[in-house]
């Protein structure tokens, strides 16, 4: 339970150690096998409902939710199960929830990242994404009145950035000097709409001073850049500074579901973005710092694989809700 975990106490901007670049390294990982194993799953039929990776992205999602800590409030998206991942979600009950299972954080009753777990104070999105901001910045005033030092952080795409509830929650959230960070994953689509379409801005971070807050805008495949900036942004929040806009740039190498072939995106976008791939270029960091060698690299692998080949295979045993288990709850009466 977060409330009784011990404090992590994140190292200040620049001072990650061996240990964390070897922790972050582990997140990013460990959320790709775990995307890629969902893509597998979905094609064999067994996932409830679509399949959304996050490749591109894991940097983004690792670097922010390692910024915060246990007892810290995090309003992931559907390309953020790094932040789940470092959060402290276990595979088991990631898989259990993808495969609809009964046991599931919604009790089977969705097979997505739309489940809240509030030990870990993880807040999964509905589907109208923007919908979980003024959701984000009523518990960062909720924080506020209860005196708690906790720091909310919430996810939006480049689409989900441009309808009304973002604007109202970021400007309600500044006025108000609330613990809030808002990190805006700007990865080049939504769906099929480039964000040429989506915007005539050349940054989403220059909202920021519409606002009267910091933003800023920065590489989302540098897991470094995005710890440094967000640990700088909530530790602000926590000061009582008030709110960060962050703008993460990044790519969506897959299609925006695994029903989707993206045949709109350019190939040659994609085969310039590939050549940033966060996790490689995370990996000939470490090794140029001598931090991981190959030896290392193959036994976290390993290691991987198997954790989650073990919660694949404890979730297929598990057993679906029953039909009116499954209806249960999910209309009004
Ligand atoms: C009102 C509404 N319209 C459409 C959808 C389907 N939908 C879910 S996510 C998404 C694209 C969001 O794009 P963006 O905010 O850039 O996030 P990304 O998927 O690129 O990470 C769409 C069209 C939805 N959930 N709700
Ligand atoms: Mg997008």
């Amino acid at each position: 339970m977060c409330m009784n975990a011990p404090p992590i106490i994140r190292p200040a901007p620049g001072r990650l150690t061996s240990k964390d670049k070897l922790d972050l390294y582990y997140y990013l990982r460990l959320t790709r096998e775990c995307d890629e194993t969902i893509l597998r799953l979905y094609k064999q039929g067994k996932t409830v409902g679509g399949a959304y990776t996050g490749h591109g992205n894991e940097a983004t999602a690792v670097g922010s939710a390692y910024a915060l800590e246990a007892h810290d409030y995090v309003l992931p998206m559907h390309r953020d199960l790094g932040a789940h991942l470092v959060k402290g979600q276990t595979l088991r009950n990631i898989f259990l929830q993808q495969l609809g299972r009964v046991e599931s954080l919604t009790r089977g009753r969705d097979g997505t990242g739309h489940y809240a777990d509030p030990s870990l104070r993880i807040y999964g999105n509905v589907s109208h994404l923007a919908a979980m901001i003024p959701v984000a910045v009523g518990i960062a005033l909720a924080v506020t009145l209860r005196e708690e030092q906790a720091v909310v952080m919430n996810y939006i795409g480049d689409g989900g950035s441009n309808v009304g509830d973002f604007h109202e929650g970021l400007n309600m959230a500044a006025v108000m000097k609330l613990p809030f960070v808002l990190l805006i994953e700007n990865n080049q689509y939504a769906y099929s709409t480039p964000v040429s379409r989506q915007t005539a801005a050349a940054k989403y971070s220059d909202r920021a001073s519409g606002y009267g807050v910091p933003g800023l805008t920065i590489d989302g495949t540098d897991v470094v850049a995005v710890y440094d900036a967000c640990k700088e942004a909530v530790d602000r929040a926590r000061r009582g500074g008030g709110p960060t806009l962050i703008e993460s740039v990044t790519m969506r190498m897959h299609g925006h579901s695994a029903s989707d072939d993206a045949t709109y995106v350019p190939k040659e976008l994609l085969d310039s973005w590939k050549k940033k791939d966060p996790i490689k270029r995370f990996e000939r960091e470490l090794v140029s710092e001598q931090i991981l060698d190959g030896e290392g690299r193959r036994a976290l692998e390993d290691s991987i694989r198997r954790k989650i080949e073990a919660a694949v295979r404890e979730a297929e045993a598990a057993v679906y809700p029953n039909g009116p288990e499954a209806a249960g709850g999910v209309y009004a009466p």
